[in-house]
């Protein structure tokens, strides 16, 4: 079987000895990034992951970004066509977070109608999470935590005619009756974590039918991974858990730079956006590692050329540790936006959600940020079953504060609502989804996000009042204040 024509050629490298000479033949792999909905969507580093693996390990594979397709009915037609194109000894379905549920159960059940019989593997952390949902839409198997070493062995094992059964950190359906309440799933994990110092950089390329290049403005990267917090509303901590090894892993500094100086030197890439959940990482060894990534891009990116050279950096971090010299170093190094993910300035509900951090903290950070000029993006969970007025006036005034600072605030600090994860400490507790909001708590919730997303799902930001997010300050301020449902702006 050879690939169709039409398809771009996937210029490999070197193929590393001695995997390559014991292969009968290359696998073909196609990796799906399922659509989600999204409007403005991202590409996804997990598939561009696997597929640099793959090419390395001497194989073939694309990635197909059906996620930056129009709708999701174009989305799952693409995709079918291109797997009966490529016809894949493998296909990978992508699902980074919820919202590509109904996608991708669309697309796995359109590919089983079109015919295509080959294993089906899903990965990402939803499906990490929550493995029984895709085996019980047919998909083969789930690839719990970091895909790489078991989404290789996987393809290889279809490669050589061997069982899927025996891999470590594959989901699979358990024998057992099949009409239960809930497929069985049966799970072992595996024992070494992913070597970050060993991984090849993400590809960078996609099916030319889906999106055009985006690298030249933005470029995702992904420095370190996991997180050491225990956050009750993330699914992050629990993710990795999955798999063994401490629980925040950094890649190695000049690897990084050289990534950051080659996005930049390839595509012009004018701004890089860190995708790591905590890039300070754990105490000092995470700290020492942020200023040596900053002295290293300031290396690398200075050997082609700084000022107008250097790409602009935008990372997230946790509050607790934002300290001036590491971010003075890292604002030379081209960093202007910090995200953090404050989630409450009001101690009872920092507790609640298992931040492990005081409202000090919080303020410390933030004005630190401040004073060095940079862009600060604040997210606060606002809405949740148990918001009082108490709250919403502690976090009032962390907004005024970033407001009279010249920072805009944004939906994400202005009308999030908790979620609730399967697998997260909230998820033991409650169902997963939205829990209801007291009444008056969900009354003001509606008025912000009809002043926070007036406009239609593809143009959540089309209509928009100018000084909207004084209006929505305002209506939170007459809440906070005790005047019930708040007056309408
Ligand atoms: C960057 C990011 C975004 C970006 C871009 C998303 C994108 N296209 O990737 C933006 C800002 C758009 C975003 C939005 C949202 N995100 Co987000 N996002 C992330 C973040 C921080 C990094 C993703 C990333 O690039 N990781 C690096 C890569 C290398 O890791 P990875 O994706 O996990 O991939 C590995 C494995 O999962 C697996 N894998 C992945 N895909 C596949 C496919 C196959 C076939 C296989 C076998 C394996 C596999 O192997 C990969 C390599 O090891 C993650 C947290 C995290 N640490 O991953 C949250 C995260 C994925 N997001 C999350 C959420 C909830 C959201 C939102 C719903 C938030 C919101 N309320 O709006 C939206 C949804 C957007 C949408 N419409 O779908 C949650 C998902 C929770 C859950 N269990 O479902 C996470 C885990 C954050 C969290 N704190 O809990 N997000
Ligand atoms: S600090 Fe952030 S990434 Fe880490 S567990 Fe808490 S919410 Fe998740």
């Amino acid at each position: 079987m050879s690939p169709a024509p039409g398809l771009p050629t996937v210029s490999l490298p070197a193929v590393p000895p001695p995997l390559a000479a014991t292969l009968q033949h290359r696998a073909r792999v196609l990796i799906v990034s399922c659509p989600s909905g999204d409007p403005r969507p991202k590409p996804c580093l997990g598939p561009a992951y696997l597929a640099a693996v793959l090419r390395r390990a001497g194989h073939e594979a694309w990635v197909l970004d059906a996620d930056s397709l129009s709708d999701t009915d174009t989305a799952v037609k693409e995709t079918v066509r291109t797997a009966s194109d490529v016809s894949p000894h493998l296909l990978g379905l992508a699902v980074h977070s919820p919202e590509c549920y109904p996608g991708a159960m669309r697309t796995l059940t359109a590919l089983l109608q079109a015919g295509f019989d080959g294993p089906v593997l899903v990965g990402g952390h939803p499906p990490s999470l929550r493995p029984a949902v895709p085996l019980s839409w047919g998909a083969t198997a789930v690839v719990r935590g970091e895909g790489e070493a078991t989404f290789l062995e996987a393809v290889e094992s279809v490669l050589d005619g061997k069982l899927l059964s025996d891999i470590a950190g594959l989901a699979l359906p358990a024998d057992g009756p099949a009409d239960g309440p809930k497929p069985l799933v049966r799970f072992t994990g595996r024992r070494e974590p992913v070597n970050l110092a060993g991984l090849p950089w993400p590809v960078r390329d996609y099916l030319p039918t889906t999106r055009p290049r985006v690298e030249s403005v933005l470029a995702c990267v992904s420095a370190s991974r996991g997180c050491w917090g225990n956050c009750a509303f993330c699914a992050v901590a629990c993710f990795y858990r999955l798999g063994p090894g401490p629980r925040w892993r950094p890649r190695p500094p000049k690897d990084v730079a050289a990534e950051v100086a080659w996005l930049r030197r390839t595509f012009g890439t004018e701004m890089i956006h860190f995708v790591d959940d905590n890039f300070l990482g754990a105490g000092r060894q995470g700290r020492d590692w942020a200023r040596e990534v900053a002295r290293a891009i300031l290396r690398y990116v200075g050997a082609i050329g700084h000022g107008e050279g250097a790409p602009r950096l935008k990372i997230a971090c946790r509050v607790d540790g934002v300290e001036p010299e590491t971010f003075r170093l890292l604002k030379r190094a081209g960093l202007t936006t910090v995200e953090l993910g404050v989630e409450s300035a009001y101690q009872p509900t920092l507790d609640r959600f298992g931040k492990s951090m005081r409202v000090e903290d919080v303020w410390r950070g933030v004005r630190c940020l401040l004073g060095l000029g940079l862009r600060v993006k604040v997210s606060l969970i606002m809405f949740h079953p148990w918001t009082t007025p108490a709250e919403v006036s502690a976090n009032l005034d962390l907004l005024h504060l970033l407001r009279d600072a010249g920072q805009p605030l944004g939906p994400e600090a202005l009308s999030n609502r908790l979620h609730v994860y399967p697998g997260t400490p909230l998820g033991t507790q409650l169902p997963p989804g939205v829990p209801p909001l007291p009444p008056e708590v969900e009354d003001v919730y509606r008025e912000v996000c009809r002043l926070v997303s007036p406009g239609e799902a593809a143009e959540p930001d089309k209509g928009r009042r100018p000084d909207w997010e004084s209006d929505v300050l305002e209506l939170l301020g007459n809440y906070a204040r005790g005047s019930g449902r708040g007056r309408e702006v």
